[in-house]
């Protein structure tokens, strides 16, 4: 079971809204005081894809044919009840060194500037050994305490096999529980209902951190 009736939905979709995006560092941020979850990983991971999933919308974030080229924090607003942030994908290979450590600058300026943030869903792509940038994305997740979910994306590229064997590997060099893992794909909705589970728990913790001055 996917999820697909609404009868059992965790996260019904009534109104969604695009807010806007903060392109540098200390820029722009809704002036909304909701509830925000914010999602994170590599370029081309499959980010848009599983936001598009997740609010039910075949096309809501733009689903890239130019990885690594966006770097840019997007606010979504669900239900005018919680915004989804869209942080901008990290470690894509052909962009420069500096441009690398510029997910780093974005994520610490959004950081600097919510006092909404209630925890970030976190992408790795179920066909590759999580790389550097991931392992120092969940490093950074952890050190700051934020609270963090590991979804994997793109299960449905693997057979019955290669999903244990990926979804162990994936355990092991992240050093996760494999229950703390969780399956998904946005071409069959799998993992679907219980992403929005868990983002519909986060919502209920209290905020990550109290403003700084
Ligand atoms: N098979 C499969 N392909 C996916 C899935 N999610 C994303 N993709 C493909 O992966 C590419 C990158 O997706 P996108 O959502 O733009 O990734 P983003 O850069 O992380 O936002 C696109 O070609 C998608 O069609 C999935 O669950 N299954
Ligand atoms: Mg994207």
């Amino acid at each position: 079971m996917s999820g697909d009736g609404t009868a059992n939905d965790p996260l019904v979709i009534r109104h969604l809204s695009f807010l806007g995006g903060m392109a540098v560092t200390g820029g722009w941020r809704p002036d909304q005081q909701l509830p925000e979850i914010a999602v994170a990983g590599r370029s081309n991971v499959g980010k848009s894809s599983l936001l598009n999933t997740l609010v039910r919308r075949k096309a809501f974030a733009r689903v890239s044919r130019t990885p690594g080229r966006t770097q840019e924090v997007n606010f979504f607003e669900v239900n005018q009840a919680f915004i989804i942030v869209d942080l901008p994908g990290y470690g894509f290979a052909k962009v420069s060194r500096d441009k690398r450590h510029a997910w780093r600058g974005l994520m610490d300026a959004y950081l600097r500037n919510t006092t909404q943030l209630r925890g970030v869903l976190a992408l790795l792509d179920a066909r590759r050994e999580p790389s550097e940038d991931d392992l120092d994305m969940l490093e950074y997740l952890a050190e700051m305490e934020i609270p963090t979910l590991v979804a994997v994306t793109k299960i449905d590229k693997l057979g019955t096999a290669a999903r244990r064997e990926a979804l162990a590997m994936i355990a092991r060099t992240t050093g996760l529980d494999a229950d703390q893992v969780v399956a998904s794909s946005a071409h069959t909705g799998e993992g679907r209902t219980e992403i929005a589970e868990a983002v519909m728990s986060l919502l209920d913790a209290p905020a990550w951190r109290e403003p700084t001055p």
